[in-house]
């Protein structure tokens, strides 16, 4: 018999379970070009109560175009006609799904562009990253429930044409911050457990799933910079000069990867290699660095 909504006593272990299973089952978790070798490790899962009011407060620090989960839901059920139904409690599932070591040491020799395992890794993982949540989706409503991949509806969009942009009306790394999935940085990359170099996704449901405990106490207590270490190895590694002790500029940061990059391709004679994508997803800051594959540590010596 199927397993029903209500049945579900520890829901947050079945999701983590179910996420991590397909991640390690997928067929789209391995890198075409590269046979046997897969893009993403065991991800880590978060969860995060819908009606938290740091979602509220995103509406402010992000823009009052960023959609709350509960408007994601909600907007997505009057769509999809079930009426104006308002769902009694809603979550959010979150996920970040590790680089595996051999994309991530390919990238060891890199200091002006992504490697090919990078690129392929970016659009053939984010690729999975896209079915993974559509599969959650599909799952709970098959088990009686509801769900929305916020990312993946009409609404969504990356807005360009205001300050601070580019900026996305549904933020991964906020809401993962919700999830209690980690923390922002000096480059701006989101230090989760697994590290930085890593692949974020989430979903909205009106399943009610025990949130995830925030335990840091700042928005970007993972990163060694904000922590008084004088580390910025990620802003060293910049080759567009994008990330200073102020933060990242995402205005250069996105000129090198769209424009600059595909100059560079042509230049180091490197355009026949079989990169793909809209863009090739530079990644230098996310990669040989210590926040790389973990939180880094300040005892001892530094990673
Ligand atoms: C637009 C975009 C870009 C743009 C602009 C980057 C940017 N920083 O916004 C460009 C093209 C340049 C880009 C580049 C890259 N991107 Co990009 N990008 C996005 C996208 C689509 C939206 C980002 C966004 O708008 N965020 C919202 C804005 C408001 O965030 P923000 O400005 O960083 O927020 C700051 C403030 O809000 C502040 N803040 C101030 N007060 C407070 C208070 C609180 C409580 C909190 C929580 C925060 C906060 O904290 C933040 C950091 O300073 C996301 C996917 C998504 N839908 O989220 C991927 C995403 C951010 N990109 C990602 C990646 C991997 C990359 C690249 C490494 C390229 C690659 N794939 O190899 C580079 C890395 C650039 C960098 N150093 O961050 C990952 C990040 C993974 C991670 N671990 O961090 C994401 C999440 C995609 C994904 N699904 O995984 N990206
Ligand atoms: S490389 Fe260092 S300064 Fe940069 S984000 Fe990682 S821990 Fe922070
Ligand atoms: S993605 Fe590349 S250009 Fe952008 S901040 Fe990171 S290292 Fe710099």
């Amino acid at each position: 018999m199927a397993v029903k909504v209500s049945e579900i006593s520890e829901a947050s272990a079945f999701f983590e379970t179910v996420i991590k299973d397909y991640v390690a089952n997928s067929p789209n978790n391995l890198l075409p070009a590269f046979p046997g070798e897969h893009i993403w490790d065991e991800p880590v899962v978060g969860f995060a109560n819908g009606d938290d009011p740091l979602f509220q407060q995103y509406k402010q620090i992000i823009g009052d175009f960023h959609v709350t989960p509960r408007e994601a839901l909600e907007m997505h059920l009057q769509r999809a006609a079930y009426g104006f139904y308002h769902p009694e409690k809603t979550s959010v599932i979150a996920w970040a799904l590790p680089s595996a070591r051999p994309i991530r040491d390919s990238m060891l020799r890199e200091t002006q562009m992504s490697s090919l395992r990078w690129n392929h890794g970016r659009w053939f993982g984010g690729e999975l990253n896209a079915r993974l949540a559509r599969h959650l989706v599909v799952l709970i409503e098959d088990i009686g429930g509801h769900a929305v991949v916020p990312d993946q509806e009409r609404w969504f969009e990356v807005k360009r044409d205001m300050p601070g942009a580019p900026v996305a009306r549904w933020s991964q790394r906020h809401v993962a911050y919700v999830a209690g999935l980690g923390t922002f940085s000096l480059s701006d990359g989101f230090i989760t457990p697994v590290g930085v170099a890593a692949w974020m996704g989430s979903i909205v449901c009106d399943i009610d799933i025990p949130a995830t405990p925030r335990l840091c106490q700042d928005h970007r207590e993972n990163c060694l910079f904000y922590r008084g270490v004088n580390c910025r190895a990620c802003m060293k590694r910049c080759p567009a000069g994008a990330i200073s002790e102020k933060g990242h500029d995402k205005a250069k940061c996105d000129e090198y990867n769209y424009k600059t990059i595909p100059k560079l391709l042509e230049k180091l004679g490197r355009h026949e290699q079989g990169y793909v994508g809209r863009y090739l997803a530079c990644g230098l800051c996310q990669t040989h660095v210590p926040c790389e594959s973990r939180i880094p540590i300040i005892s001892g010596r530094l990673p």
